[in-house]
């Protein structure tokens, strides 16, 4: 698939996508969505990336849907299309994704920018849900994701004034997991991006999983899931490895078997 919207890079183990379509802000149009998730899941079978990086630009991760291609289009085009199935399959990438935002991190810039496990921010980012100003509502988590981070007073106050919040105030509430200067941003998501893809693949892939089942599963039956995946590892050649080269004081070297 010959991409048009994103471009792609790796390096030391990670994947880069970056969103490009810079002179509207990185808006999302279905085409685009669908280049983020093909690509995302070439790189989840690429035994040479181990984790994902999606960025957009300074200026803008993005700045929502496409407007444009949602003005005209009737509900029941839009329910036709299915057009939020396709981000459905992003929750199923077993790798980490790190998303490096910037700018407008708006609507479906937003809910992208929920769907990566780890986010690190630009001081720069105004981050929300305006589509009540549109007349509309999220369609791609943005009600359903954004309330299980931050809670529902928070999650209400957003949604219901469409003005978005601070990098700041998003690290307060957990919507981000660190905030760096916007020279820096970028450096800082590939500095932990090669910092995990150091990591026994195997096992950063179950820990992803396992923390995800802690939103999902009762606490008994998430401890179940745990244990299984704990013995699941220990089958591995890489707990060999980890084990033997703490031994031996040495730097291990992990497979991803
Ligand atoms: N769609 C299409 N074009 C856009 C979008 C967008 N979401 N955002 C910006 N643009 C375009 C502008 O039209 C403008 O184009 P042009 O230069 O041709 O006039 C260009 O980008 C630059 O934008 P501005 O001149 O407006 O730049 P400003 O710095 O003045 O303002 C803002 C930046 C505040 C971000 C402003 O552009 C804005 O409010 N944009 C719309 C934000 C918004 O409402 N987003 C939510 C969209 S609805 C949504 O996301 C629903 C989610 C459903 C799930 C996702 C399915 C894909």
């Amino acid at each position: 698939m010959a991409y048009e919207y994103i471009s792609v890079a790796s390096e030391d183990g990670v994947g880069i996508i970056t969103l490009n379509r810079p002179k509207i802000l990185n808006a999302l149009n279905l085409q685009l969505v669908d280049e983020v998730v093909d690509q995302l899941e070439r790189m989840d079978r690429d035994p040479d990336i181990r984790v994902i990086i999606l960025t957009g630009n300074a200026r803008a991760f993005a700045a929502g849907a496409d407007i444009n291609e949602m003005a005209e289009a009737s509900a029941i085009d839009i329910m036709k299309r299915n057009q939020f199935a396709v981000w459905d399959r992003i929750s199923l990438i077993s790798k980490p994704i790190i998303g490096a935002v910037s700018g407008f991190v708006l609507g479906g810039g937003c809910e992208l920018m929920m769907n990566c496990d780890i986010v690190i921010a630009s001081e720069t980012a105004v981050i929300g849900q305006p589509e009540i100003k549109l007349g509309v509502m999220p369609g791609a988590g943005g009600t359903q994701r954004l309330t299980r981070v931050v809670g529902e007073r928070k999650a209400l106050e957003m949604l219901l004034t469409g003005e978005p919040i601070s990098a700041k105030e998003a690290l307060k509430y957990g919507l981000v997991n660190r905030v760096v200067p916007v020279e820096a941003y970028y450096q800082e998501a590939l500095k932990l991006a090669k910092q995990i893809a150091e990591q026994p693949p195997l096992a950063v892939q179950v820990i992803k999983k396992a923390v995800y089942k802690a939103g999902d599963l009762p606490l008994q039956e998430g401890m179940d899931y745990e244990r299984n995946s704990f013995y699941l590892l220990l089958a591995s050649e890489d707990r060999k490895e980890g084990m033997q080269a703490f031994l031996e004081k040495r730097k291990p070297h992990f497979t991803g078997h």
